[in-house]
This record gives structure tokens, C-alpha cells and sequence, in this order.
């Protein structure tokens, strides 16, 4: 494990604060990590992303072997080079990815094949062709490969998931080796089953990961069902490795999980809604489309310094939205992804000042007001 470490600094109640260290930088904890599926953070240049006070990407190993190709990245340099992003990388392993994207799927103990949703070439994804991805794209944080089942599902369906996943995980662990500098996460399955949800933790936990990633949720089971899960789910997993929440969420979710122990997020949200017309602000949600902001003068946000609130006016994010310019995107992303960095500095100054419970107070009361 040398070269990769996560401390913990701090904690206010369940909620954490730290730091991981890897060769290609330091992420400060809690972490919300930007994603750049196909190798960028659409409509992002690297260092605005890193501009919006960025650590580490997600990238993901579904697109990436598809198109342009793992082999390629690699005799590229690595997707580092390849996407100009000198920080930290984690990838996801593409399990998750094959069963909303791929079509033809067609899943085993061995793996799974599947059809692109490119030009439905024919591939295989497995523990050991997904961690061989990983190493050639040079990812810093590695995922283990497992199956993330769609809910609602029975008991026995998820039991039947989450224990292919651990098996899954053993073999992702074996194949990945020893790497030192790089680092491999375990991912908790088990659905809304909290049975389910300590044995897998058990079965990861005796296998052995830098960190462990709590899978399985956000798919559809709504907010109140996902806080339940996690205000046990944290606690099964060790205290003194990160912890990390995939593929969530809105920010009221993202400050959930957070008072429930996660360490570190991802979610395409404030860059999907950026190239749509949405905003999010500490106000809630703007839709910059809506005829009243034709005339507004003000920006998205006053007291927000991103590069969007400092330099342009509600009319003009209006004007070119419904005039379909590239810069519409471009803005809307960089002050969602700024908006959300904001939000964890805010959690980890709280959080390492013991003041976690008024912020997230003052958060709640700013969403409250609207936009105004
Ligand atoms: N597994 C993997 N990636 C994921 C998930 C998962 O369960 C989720 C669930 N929200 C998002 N991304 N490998
Ligand atoms: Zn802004």
C-alpha cells in the first residue's frame, strides 16, 4: 500500500474530515469527485475543473474500453496524459455501466457479455478484464468489478447479487495484485437489506481494501430509503479507510450521506443538469430556460465566485441557452461543479470546527428561502 494512505483528521458526529494521499495528489475528504466518463469532464477544460477546487476525477472503464480503447490509452501514456489531468483518477469498473448502457447482456459466474451501444461489437467485462482496463487506463483508485441489481427486487434476488459480487470482489483483489501507489476499493452490495448489508461488508472486510465503496443505492429508491441504509451501512465498514457513496447525488443528498460517515461521491448531476439549463445554487434549483430571466441583470448567484456568476448576467445564461451556444453548457457546468465544491469545503471546515450541525441548518434555511 505504499504511496497511497487516507488519514482521518477530524469527526462531528458520524461526519468526517481527512485526507488521502496518493502519488498524483492529495483528495481532501469528504470528496466530491467530477465525472469524466469518455476522458473529460464534458464541456470542462481540466484545469477548470480543478479550478472548481477538484481533487479527483471518475472515470470509467465501460466507455473507455469501448471507445477509444484501453490498449490505445495505454501506448498513449495513460489516460492521465491522454485527458491532460494530472491528479488523481478513480475508475469505475463497468459492471454498473454494462447494465444500464450495453445491450445483449448476458451475465455468468465467469462475467458478463454484452453488445457496445456504440456498434454492437461483442465484449467481455469480468473481475479480471476489469481490473486489466483499470491498469492500462493507469487509474490511481481501482473499483472491484461486482453487479449492482435493479430495485425493487426480492430478498433472495439481492442475496443472489451481493454474493456473486463478493465472489467477484475476491477475484477483482487476486487479479489486481500488489500495486503499490495504487489503490483497490471493495464495493458493498445488498440492496435495502440490512442483513444482506453485513454480510457483504463482512465477506469485503475479510478480503482486505484500501477503501470501501457502499454500492447498490441511488437506483431508484428514493431519499428517505437510501438515508436508512446508510445510517447503518457506514458503521459495518472500517473506521480508519475511506468511504465512498457511488454515483450520488443531489446536493441535499450529498449532505446526507456526509452526516452518515461517507467520505467520497460522484454523480454526473451538476454536470449533466449544467448542459440542460439547470443550475443549482444555494437557493435550490434554476431552470435558466424560464422567460423570467430574459431581463435579469443579476447573476446566478451573487455571492458565488465562480467564473459564470462573476462575468455574466441571468439574461445573457438565458440568451444562450435558447440560442443553443456551446457557452451555455460551459457555464452552467462550471458553476454547478463550483456550487458543489463550495458545499464540501463548507461540510469539511464544519466538520474540523465541530460546527457541522448549524451548517447544515443554514444549508437547509437557504434552500427553504427559493430563488429569489
Ligand atoms: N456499482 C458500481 N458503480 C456504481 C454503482 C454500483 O453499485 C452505483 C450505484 N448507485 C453507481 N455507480 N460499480
Ligand atoms: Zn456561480
Amino acid at each position: 500500500m505504499t504511496g497511497f494512505s487516507f488519514t482521518l483528521e477530524a469527526t462531528d458526529g458520524r461526519a468526517r474530515s481527512g485526507q488521502i494521499r496518493t502519488p498524483r495528489g492529495d483528495v481532501r475528504t469528504p470528496a466530491f469527485m467530477p465525472v469524466g466518463t469518455a476522458g473529460t469532464v464534458k464541456a470542462m477544460l481540466p484545469e477548470s475543473v480543478r479550478a472548481t477546487g477538484a481533487d479527483i476525477l471518475l472515470g470509467n472503464t465501460y466507455h473507455l474500453m469501448l471507445r477509444p480503447g484501453a490498449e490505445r490509452i495505454d501506448r498513449l501514456g495513460g489516460l492521465h496524459r491522454f485527458m491532460n489531468w494530472d491528479g488523481p483518477i478513480l475508475t469505475d469498473s463497468g459492471g454498473f455501466q454494462v447494465m444500464s448502457l450495453a445491450e445483449l447482456r448476458k451475465l455468468t459466474e465467469a462475467g458478463v457479455t454484452f453488445s457496445s451501444h456504440i456498434d454492437g461489437s461483442r465484449h467481455v467485462l469480468s473481475p479480471e478484464t476489469s481490473m486489466e482496463i483499470q491498469r492500462l487506463l493507469g487509474s490511481d483508485i481501482v473499483m472491484a468489478f461486482d453487479e449492482c441489481p435493479a430495485l425493487p427486487a426480492t430478498h433472495a434476488r439481492q442475496a443472489e447479487a451481493m454474493r456473486l459480487s463478493m465472489r467477484w470482489a475476491q477475484r477483482s483483489r487476486d487479479a489486481f495484485g500488489d500495486r503499490p501507489g495504487h489503490a483497490l476499493f471493495g464495493i458493498m452490495q445488498g440492496g435495502v437489506e440490512r442483513d444482506l448489508r453485513a454480510e457483504s461488508a463482512a465477506a469485503l472486510r475479510a478480503i482486505g481494501f484500501d477503501g470501501y465503496a457502499i454500492g447498490g443505492l441511488a437506483v431508484g429508491e428514493g431519499q428517505e430509503v437510501m438515508f436508512g441504509v446508510l445510517d447503518y451501512a457506514t458503521d459495518l465498514l472500517p473506521a480508519d479507510q475511506p468511504r465512498y457513496l457511488m454515483g450520488v447525488g443531489k446536493p441535499d443528498d450529498i449532505v446526507g450521506a456526509v452526516q452518515r460517515g461517507v467520505d467520497m461521491m460522484d454523480c454526473v448531476l451538476p454536470s449533466r443538469s449544467g448542459r440542460t439549463g439547470q443550475a443549482w445554487t444555494r437557493r435550490g434549483q434554476v431552470n435558466i430556460k424560464n422567460a423570467r430571466h430574459a431581463d435579469d441583470p443579476r447573476p446566478l448567484d451573487e455571492d458565488c465566485s465562480c467564473a459564470a456568476c462573476t462575468g455574466y448576467s441571468r439574461a445573457y445564461l438565458h440568451h444562450v441557452f435558447r440560442a443553443g451556444e456551446m457557452i451555455s453548457g460551459m457555464l452552467l457546468t462550471w458553476h454547478n461543479l463550483h456550487y458543489y465544491q463550495q458545499i464540501m469545503q463548507g461540510m469539511r471546515d464544519a466538520i474540523t470546527g465541530g460546527t457541522l450541525d448549524a451548517w447544515v441548518a443554514e444549508f437547509h434555511a437557504m434552500r427553504a428561502q427559493g430563488d429569489i
